[in-house]
């Protein structure tokens, strides 16, 4: 019986021709061979693009704005992880997803081509939400320090020479992106971008209301915007994480509720440093029309 502790600072492993987390390989068929319901709606992220964040509205938005259904459980009880199974710890976000009631909201970090087929197959809504690459990249390197079924990620100097060669879990930012991205032409994704929310909240989340076909009055959405907003969150034990065993995740080490900013790469990303990023990052996104905002 392998038990949590078996998995806990192991490199990634590659499924699929894409890296993951070591704890969550050995699940693999299960989750290729994933069963959706037609209802399914589907957030698909990179790590670190403010999944949770959206996670959260979304629940809000499916129980009208209602606080009180939204406290009815954890995040990740409400929203599980398609891909998430850590050995002997708890049930993997498949078996939590077969026990939740439709409409089921179901998170993913998977790159477009490993989604399970059957997602595309019952024509399931995704919403898809990016973050620009800065702050990902920095998030990420806090959240590795954290989550203790990442690798250690090393000093922010080899971290980031990592991420630009798209050697962490779920591989390159610019690999994931882009391919969601064009995914949107030949089935329904509504692409968010975090940034978009960060600054007009409330455009955003009508994008999302009509998305999933609802309507909700300006009273609600003012209601959902002040309940997910970084600092109620922050505070809000069923979304910050902190109830995961300190074994997986060390708070100690750096918050999951961090900074929930834009723009706070400028406290680690050295002048070298950025010019390097800049012309990678030019090099890999000039096919696509896609424009990130990296300060607000
Ligand atoms: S994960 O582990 O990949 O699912 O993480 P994810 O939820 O995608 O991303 C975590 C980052 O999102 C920030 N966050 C928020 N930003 C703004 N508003 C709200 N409400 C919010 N909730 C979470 C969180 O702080 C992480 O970003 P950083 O930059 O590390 O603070």
């Amino acid at each position: 019986m392998i038990s949590p502790k078996d998995v806990l600072r192991k490199d990634l492993r590659t499924v699929s021709g894409c890296l993951i987390t070591y704890a969550f390989a050995d699940n693999w068929e299960k989750v290729e061979h994933f069963q959706s319901r037609p209802d399914d709606i589907v957030i698909a992220t990179y790590p670190k693009s403010g999944t949770t964040w959206i996670s959260e509205i979304l629940d809000m938005i499916l129980n009208d704005g209602d606080i009180e259904k939204c406290k009815r459980d954890f995040i990740t009880v409400k929203v599980p992880m398609l891909e998430m199974a850590v050995p002997g710890l708890r049930i993997s976000g498949i078996e939590q997803l077969e026990k939740n009631p439709s409409p089921r909201l179901v998170k993913t970090h998977l790159p477009v081509d490993l989604l399970p087929k059957s997602f595309l197959e019952n024509n399931c809504k995704i919403i898809y939400l990016a973050r620009n690459a800065k702050d990902v990249a920095v998030s990420f390197y806090h959240f590795d320090l954290m989550n203790n079924l990442q690798p250690l990620p090393g000093t922010w100097e080899e971290y980031l020479e990592k991420f630009l060669a798209g050697n962490v879990a779920y591989g390159s930012w610019f690999n994931h992106v882009k391919s969601w991205w064009k995914k949107k032409e030949e089935h329904p994704i509504l692409f968010l971008l975090y940034e978009d929310v960060k600054k007009n909240p409330k455009q955003e989340i009508k994008k999302m209301v009509r998305f999933l076909e609802k309507n909700l009055n300006d009273e609600i959405l003012d209601k959902i915007i002040y309940h997910t907003s970084f600092e109620m969150m922050k505070d809000n034990p069923l979304v910050n994480y902190t109830h995961l065993p300190s074994t997986v995740m060390d708070h100690s080490k750096s918050p999951f509720m961090r900074k929930g900013t834009a723009g706070d790469w400028k406290n680690y990303f050295t002048v070298a440093q950025n010019e390097k990023f800049d012309a990678i990052y030019k090099k890999e996104m000039s096919e696509i029309e896609l424009q990130f905002c990296t300060e607000i």
